[in-house]
């Protein structure tokens, strides 16, 4: 495998509306990042993703943009961008933006135009369709709930939005749009930013034939994924995108990708084939969700999770490039969903940390994640700030579905949980703002924040920062095999990373219990790290408490 430095990167991702607010709005915003930066090189990332801050009304928080060249007013200004991006580049720290171009914000001035009329020059950037006698083109329901379709009664034609009605799709079948595209790549690109994330991009190619999909049996609406997942001409736009552009940056591009199997994921990151560095996919977030999808959850399976990770990790060992990660804005938070946020909050954040650290394929931590921040406890749906939590709230009343269910699954696995602000020390409003924010604040600030950790080399934080250290100084960790052991442990992961570096042994307990557990030669390997003062190994068997984590080295 090729050395790149996207590869042995760190990823800290930046949900800039709930990092720290710099003018007493409420909201966070740019200058607030930059007063933080020191935080932000202290724990020793090279990279920051950070969610979109171009213009945007905001009915999606920023992924819906109005103006791909300019920030949002929220936000700040283009020159405060400037700024950010020289002080994290002082710091030897990349930066890699948010590029959404499946769809724009129905204000963006392209679509302004292409619904003046059916011959107007921008008409074809977006995808209209005829309706069918008085009925959407098709049966496809969006993500966001609802038909995909919006009739606009000026035209009397139906628009596809695979998102919230004010986030129209673009049509990547006209070339003019295309380039434009290309043309906003190039802008931030000839700023000196480091790379893109790509929304959705799996999803730019729609199969042009707009059949109907498989009837859900909640909403009665069709699943339109078959026909603009990885859909026909994708391989092709992004071939083209590389070749026209991105080709000519040293970049990194991480595909945002709902919904691909793992040959799938190669045909995008195999570096051989010019369109992607890698892919960022679902299925491990996946695993909790109920027969209706996301809005009825059930426990998450450590062997499915255990599988499922595994079959990531071998697939993707020789060829293409994967995105470790165990939240991010979409996900509800990785210590509530895969650890125990109780009585082992410590002990199960470290073992997530040390999981993601040590896997094949570029980690990417979320804000907050680096202190154990744990999922809001909402009482009622009045907190929320999602749309697509709006958006669903209304089909539940007008089909009359199970609110109870609807409600827990919001607080097992709603988006909000991840966009509560960054719990920066003890102060009223955690020290993200001085007035209400815009969403509230988890009343456990208190006692979870980044001051109470700084100086406790127990904290969480304070073993991210090790952890991540360790990963810098051990391209083992980056390029090494990665090799599964006992699959059929139904408590406990382990794997290791052999190659032409050091050998790792990693053995994580991902049980509440105590288990014993023996491994062929452990005397060969000393102890790396673990998020246990004391680790009890007799001969080859290793005595592990609840949500021990022990990483080995050879
Ligand atoms: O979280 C989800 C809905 O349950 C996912 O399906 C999510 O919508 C999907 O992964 C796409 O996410 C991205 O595009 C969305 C935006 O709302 C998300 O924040 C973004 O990450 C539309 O732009
Ligand atoms: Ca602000």
């Amino acid at each position: 495998m090729k050395k790149k430095w996207w590869k042995e990167a760190i990823v800290y991702q930046i949900y800039p509306r709930s990092f720290k607010d710099s003018n007493g709005d409420g909201i966070g915003d740019l200058k607030g990042i930059i007063e933080k930066i020191d935080y932000i090189e202290s724990l020793g990332v090279n990279a920051i993703w950070l969610n979109p801050v171009y213009k945007s009304p905001n009915y999606d928080n920023g992924y819906d943009i109005s103006d791909y060249k300019d920030i949002m007013d929220d936000f700040g200004s283009l020159e405060d961008w400037e700024k950010l991006l020289d002080e994290l580049h002082k710091r030897n720290i990349k930066l890699i933006m948010d590029l959404v171009v499946n769809h724009s914000s129905f204000e963006h001035k392209w679509f302004l135009e292409s619904k003046k009329s059916k011959d107007n020059k921008y008409r074809d950037y977006y995808i209209w369709k005829e309706g069918n006698n008085g009925n959407p083109p098709n049966n496809w329901e969006s993500f966001f709930s609802g038909s995909v379709w919006e009739l606009d009664e000026n035209t009397n034609e139906y628009y596809l939005h695979l998102f919230t009605k004010e986030q129209p799709d673009l049509n990547w079948e006209n070339k003019d749009l295309r380039y434009e595209i290309y043309d906003l790549i190039k802008f931030w690109l000839d700023k000196g930013i480091d790379g893109f994330r790509m929304d959705v991009i799996n999803m730019i190619s729609k199969n042009q034939s707009y059949m109907d999909g498989f009837v859900k049996r909640d909403t009665g609406l069709g699943d339109g994924s078959p026909y603009y997942l990885n859909g026909p001409r994708v391989h092709e736009f992004l071939k083209e995108m590389n070749k026209e552009v991105l080709s000519k940056y040293d970049i990194m591009t991480v595909g945002e990708t709902p919904g691909v199997s793992t040959n799938d994921a190669i045909d995008y990151s195999d570096e051989t084939r010019n369109e992607l560095s890698m892919v960022f996919q679902f299925e491990h977030v996946g695993l909790d969700y109920g027969e209706k999808g996301k809005w009825s959850t059930k426990e998450m399976d450590f062997m499915k999770l255990k599988k499922n990770l595994f079959k990531w990790q071998v697939d993707l060992n020789k060829q293409g490039w994967n995105s470790i990660y165990f939240m991010n804005h979409d996900q509800p938070r990785s210590v509530s969903r895969f650890g125990n946020d109780k009585e082992y909050l410590n002990e199960s954040a470290k073992l997530l940390c040390m999981c993601s650290l040590s896997m094949k394929g570029t980690p990417y931590i979320y804000q907050g994640d680096e202190i154990g921040m744990t999922n809001y406890p909402f009482k009622t749906i009045e907190e929320c700030r999602d749309i697509e939590v709006f958006n669903r709230y209304k089909v539940v009343k007008e089909k009359k579905l199970d609110y109870d269910e609807f409600f827990n699954a919001i607080k097992k696995i709603g988006r909000d949980n991840s966009r509560t602000p960054m719990q920066w020390n003890a102060n009223e409003f955690a020290g993200f703002t001085n007035r209400k924010p815009w969403i509230n604040v988890n009343p456990n600030y208190s006692e979870i924040n980044v001051e109470a950790q700084t100086n406790d080399k127990n904290s969480v934080l304070s073993f991210y920062k090790e952890m991540i250290n360790i990963r810098k100084d051990n391209l083992g960790l980056v390029y090494n095999d990665f090799l599964p052991i006992d699959i059929d442990d139904e408590n406990i992961f382990s794997y290791k990373r052999v190659g032409n570096e050091n050998e790792f042994l990693i053995v994580l307990n991902f049980s509440d219990r105590a288990i014993n557990k023996e491994f062929e030669n452990l005397n060969e390997y000393n102890i790396l790290i673990s998020n246990y003062s004391k680790n009890e190994i007799i001969n080859n068997e290793i005595l592990l408490k609840p949500y021990e984590g022990i990483i080995f080295i050879k």
